[in-house]
């Protein structure tokens, strides 16, 4: 390998990973519930992710569970794969898991949670989340967008 391929191997070797961590029932979206979740598609905002975290110098890895203990499993291997920082939409449990809660805050890494729909405008069991307080901060409302936003708050804290 040489020249530029070389150089553009060793870049991609150094990058910095961003963990993008999506919970339950998320791979439902574009399909249901367009009205709330919008017409995108979970791997629409992956990709969106993915563009601006390559364009801020870092490399995205995402990951999407419906069980909840392997969403801890995951953000408990982060510090050990090398990861960065952490994006994570924990979806209905962000509204009752104490153990993705803990399981943020042993991985010890910056992470922020992300939501699409404004959840202070809807009914009063989404109004509080267990796992923001684990995050450096929390963007919700936004759509696909609120993802993009995380990406570069993320990749700003990072840098
Ligand atoms: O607004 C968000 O991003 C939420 O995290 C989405 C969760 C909800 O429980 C939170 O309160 C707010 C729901 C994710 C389920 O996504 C679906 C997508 C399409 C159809 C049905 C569910």
């Amino acid at each position: 390998m040489r020249g530029f391929r070389r150089k553009q191997a060793i870049e991609e070797l150094t990058m910095k990973k961003i963990l993008l961590v999506n919970g339950p029932n998320l791979r439902l979206l574009g399909r249901r519930e367009p009205e709330i979740y919008g017409h995108d598609t979970l791997a629409d905002i992956v990709d969106a992710c993915r563009e601006c975290a390559g364009e801020l110098g870092f490399e995205l890895v995402d990951f999407q569970s419906d069980s909840e203990g392997e969403l801890i499993s995951c953000i408990g291997e982060a510090p050990l794969k090398d990861i960065a920082g952490i994006i994570i939409n924990p979806a209905g449990y962000t509204h009752t898991s104490v153990a993705l809660h803990d399981a943020l805050l042993a991985a010890d890494l910056p992470a922020v949670e992300v939501h699409l729909s404004n959840i202070f405008k809807r009914e009063d069991f989404r109004h509080t989340s267990i796992t923001g307080s684990a995050c450096i901060g929390v963007v919700a409302g936004f759509g696909k967008e609120s993802y993009v936003l995380a990406v570069r708050a993320l990749a700003a804290r990072l840098q």
